[in-house]
């Protein structure tokens, strides 16, 4: 690995919400790292996703989206992703085309322009965009910003991501890698557990409750016969949250711990016993602990 003239960087993945940069992320590790919802906001911190390409290797951070926040905790994340901009040496703006240009998507642009790291823009979701749309979207968006180099992905089927990833492996500086090459993420095991019911709880439940929600696992431990038990605690701000979350008779608990357990197998191979509890902590979102808990500032 030392004799040959490695290169290595970070490339930040920013956007509005939803533009589908969870979707980017596990789609260049070719793995289901980031939690992926048909709701905004739900990645919450910089996630670092790292991928290799002959002797380049490119360290993703998929950030939460850029957007107007007014609570500290939504204020907290807008900063991560934009500090994960500030620390790049390349920026993937990603944008749905399908949506084209809103105000979030005007905010996005005017958040980066003070970030001086070379840009490419991926117009994302191209499998259900307007084609005519598209290139008057393209120009009103290079006329804005400038632009390296302009790309027409689709993250959820892959269409067009290998050509991104082949012109950010050329971009990278030249530079010793920064993680052995079989690692795949910063996070740990517990957290990505922990994001998995987070995933679900997303899924499962209505509107506002999800984003009063945080999950942490508790316990993490291996067992004798190769299958691993995981504790986790469902954080809610209120009684009738936690109604809500447990259910009649405990089934939506049930529900959410089984679809979990499931993917968590998956990703583990090998079985998993998932304990879920569930706990009212009114103020969590203004906690010191919780932020650092997601590694997010205070
Ligand atoms: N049709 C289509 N949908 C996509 C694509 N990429 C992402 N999505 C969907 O857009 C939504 C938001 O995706 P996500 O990755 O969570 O967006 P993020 O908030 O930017 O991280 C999800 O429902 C994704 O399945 C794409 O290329 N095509
Ligand atoms: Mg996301």
């Amino acid at each position: 690995m030392q004799e040959k003239p490695n290169r290595c960087g970070y490339v930040a993945i920013v956007g509005a919400p939803n533009a589908g940069k969870s979707t980017l992320l596990n789609r260049v590790i070719g793995t289901k790292l980031a939690i992926v919802t048909p709701k905004a906001q739900t990645t919450r911190n910089r996630m670092l996703g790292i991928t290799q390409r002959d002797e380049v290797q490119m360290v993703f951070i998929d950030t939460p989206g850029i957007f107007r926040a007014t609570e500290k905790f939504e204020k907290a994340m807008v900063d991560s992703a934009l500090s994960g901009a500030r620390d790049a040496d390349l920026l993937l703006v990603v944008v749905d085309a399908m949506r084209g240009l809103t105000h979030p998507l005007e905010d996005v642009l005017v958040r980066l322009r003070g970030v001086s790291a070379p840009k490419f823009l991926l117009l994302n979701k191209v499998d259900k965009a307007d084609k005519q749309a598209l290139l008057a979207l393209t120009k009103t968006l290079c006329d804005a910003m400038e632009f390296e180099r302009v790309f027409m992905i689709s993250a959820r089927t892959g269409d067009g991501v290998d050509d991104v990833l082949e012109k950010v492996a050329q971009a990278m500086p030249v530079g010793p890698w920064l993680f052995p090459d079989d690692q795949l993420t910063d996070l740990s095991e517990r957290f990505i557990a922990a994001e998995v019911t987070r995933e679900r709880l997303f899924m499962q439940l209505q509107q506002e409750i999800p984003y009063q929600i945080t999950v942490e696992t508790e316990a993490w431990e291996e067992r004798k016969d190769g299958s691993v038990k995981i504790q986790q605690v469902i954080y809610v701000t209120s009684e009738a949250h936690k109604k809500i979350v447990i259910g009649h008779r405990g089934e939506m608990l049930k529900q959410i711990g089984e679809k979990a357990r499931q993917q968590l197998e998956r990703q583990q191979g090998r079985r998993v016993h998932l304990f879920l509890f569930v706990k009212v902590v009114e103020d969590w979102k203004q906690k010191r602990e919780f932020f650092q808990a997601l590694g997010l500032d205070y």
